[in-house]
Formats: C-alpha cells, structure tokens, sequence
C-alpha cells in the first residue's frame, strides 16, 4: 500500500468557515468558530490520521487587506502557510460582498491549482448552486467546483477523498496518532478566546486577547489561570457584567471545553481581565500576546 502525506491549506475571506471546515474534517473541536468575522488569527494546524495518509490541515485567518497592525500578523500567517502547503482549499461565499478580496486572493494562488470549494450550501437553493456553478467557472476559469457544508458535514468526505488522490506519496510528519501539535496552553487560551466573543455582542472582540498567566497539571487537576485583556477601559465592565455573572458564565463554558480537549480531566480556571490600552496599536504588545 503506498501512503500519502502532504500539508493542505484552508484559505477564504473572514467567515466563509474555514475553521468549521477543519473541525468537521479532523473531528475535534481544534479551531475555535463564532459568527463574527476575524475569528481565526493564528494558524492552526490539524492532523488527519488515515491508515494510507496523513492530510495536515492548516487553517489560516481570514484573507483581507485592512491596514492595521494586527492584520499584517494574521496576512504573514496566510502567507507562512501558502508557502508551506501542497494543495489549496479556496473557501467561497459566492455572494460576498467583497468579490475583489476574491479575485486578489485568487491571483496569490495563481499557478498553484486551488481547490473552489463554495461552502454554506445548505443555505443554498439548487438554482443558486447552477447560478453560482457557472458564474465562478467563467469568472476564473475552473475546470471543476465543489460544494459542501462544513457545518452539516455534506460533501466534506468526497473533498477529502479528493486530497488523498491529490496528495503524493511520502512518511507522515507527525509520530503517533496526534491531531494537532499546538500546546495546550494555547488551545485553553483559544477556548476563553472563543467563549468571551460568542457571549459578548460588541466591539470587544477586536481588542481582545487572553494571556495565560500559569498552567500547572497537577495529578488531579489541572490549575490555570489567565487574563482576559481588552483594550479600552469601557470593555472591563463588560466582560465583568453584572455581579461578575459574565465572566463567570465564559469561566464556566471555556472550563468545560478545556476539559473536553483534556479528555475529560478535571480543570480549575481562574480568570481576571487586564485592561491594555491600544494594545492592538504597539508591536511589542502583539508579540506579548502571541501575535508576532
Ligand atoms: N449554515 C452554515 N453555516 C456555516 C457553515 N460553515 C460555517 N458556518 C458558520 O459560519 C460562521 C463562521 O464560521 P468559521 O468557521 O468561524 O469561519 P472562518 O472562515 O474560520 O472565519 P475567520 O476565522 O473569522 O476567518 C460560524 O457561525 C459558523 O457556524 C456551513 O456550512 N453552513
Ligand atoms: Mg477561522
């Protein structure tokens, strides 16, 4: 039996669900997702284990070209990851609003034959689908499209028996049957990251960051504490909420999914929040935060 292995990058404007996409291909909730676009800032690598493959997703941030500091880190990310990669899933949502986002990225892949995959399309009709079938083969000249729901998981194993005959023959790069390589501590951060966007509706999830401020795995439980840290003192209150209930709600729900990621170890989690000011504006701060 000959076996595969190669490294696949998952690429897209902000929301079109590339991380969904990897957590339905991998199996395990590895990248976090929320409705709100810019979730992803860092990439995130994911390990298919096949008996005749091994498929390493690499999920990026979002690709857009708004000139701030923060940006120019997540776009090096994209970057890294195009250059480090094999094949190429271009995630579509084929009525964006920024269609040219679209086609710039799509220059950047030039030569390296990506993959179209419109995602979404159990939110679309079977006229849509024909619609939008021809208007992106004509519009870049694709010989073939694919679409799936990464949510509802419809066409994602036919795109990943589509990667294995895609893939070329080689020794896996990762020992054992891991699904990510990333530690734990950033994975817990990850997960306080994730619940504190998904409970609060404002503009705090641009400014927010989590630093973990010690990670001890003590035999019968695992001891972390870590800062939420916002960049305006507006946002303090509101990560507190009311009689501290908010935070309290985000400890609760980050807990129960660092567990889960821990195979169901027992986890204590203390959270505080720090208030940055600007920090998304100074370079020292984002390589503070992991983002450098
Ligand atoms: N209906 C539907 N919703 C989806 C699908 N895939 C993802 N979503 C939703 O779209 C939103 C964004 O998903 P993400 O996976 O975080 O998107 P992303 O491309 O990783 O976003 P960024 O990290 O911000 O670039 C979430 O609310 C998902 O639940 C899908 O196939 N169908
Ligand atoms: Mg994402």
């Amino acid at each position: 039996m000959t076996f595969k292995s190669g490294y696949i990058a998952i690429l897209g404007q902000p929301n079109v669900g590339k991380s969904t996409l990897l957590n339905n291909i991998i199996g395990e909730p590895v990248a976090i997702v929320t409705p709100k676009p810019q979730t992803t800032r860092n990439r995130i690598i994911g390990i298919l284990n096949r008996p005749d493959m091994q498929a390493v997703f690499i999920d990026t941030p979002g690709y857009h070209s708004i000139p701030k500091l923060m940006n120019n880190f997540m776009l090096s990310e994209i970057e890294k990851s195009i250059d480090e990669s094999d094949l190429f899933c271009f995630l579509v949502d084929p009525d964006s609003e920024s269609p040219e986002t679209d086609d710039e990225l799509m220059e950047r892949l030039q030569g390296k034959k990506p993959m179209v995959i419109v995602n979404k399309a159990d939110l679309l009709s079977q006229e849509a689908k024909q619609k939008w079938a021809l208007e992106l083969k004509e519009r870049w000249g694709l010989k073939e499209l694919f679409f799936i729901s990464a949510k509802t998981g419809d066409g994602v194993e036919e795109l990943v028996r589509e990667f294995a005959s895609r893939l070329k023959e080689g020794h896996p790069f990762f020992e054992g049957d891991i699904y990510t390589e990333l530690p734990l501590r950033f994975l817990a951060a990850e997960a306080i990251r994730e619940q504190t966007m998904l409970l609060l509706h404002q503009e705090v999830p641009y400014g927010l960051a989590v630093e973990i401020i010690s990670f001890e795995e003590k035999p019968q439980i695992t001891v972390i504490k870590a800062n939420i840290v916002v960049d305006r003192e507006s946002h303090k209150s509101m990560v507190i909420g009311r009689n501290g209930q908010m935070i309290k709600k985000i400890g609760t729900r980050a807990r129960e999914k660092i567990e889960f990621l821990m195979s169901d170890q027992r986890v204590f989690l203390d959270l505080f929040v720090k208030v940055d000011l600007g920090w998304t504006t100074s370079l020292e701060k984002l390589r503070q935060y992991g983002y450098a």
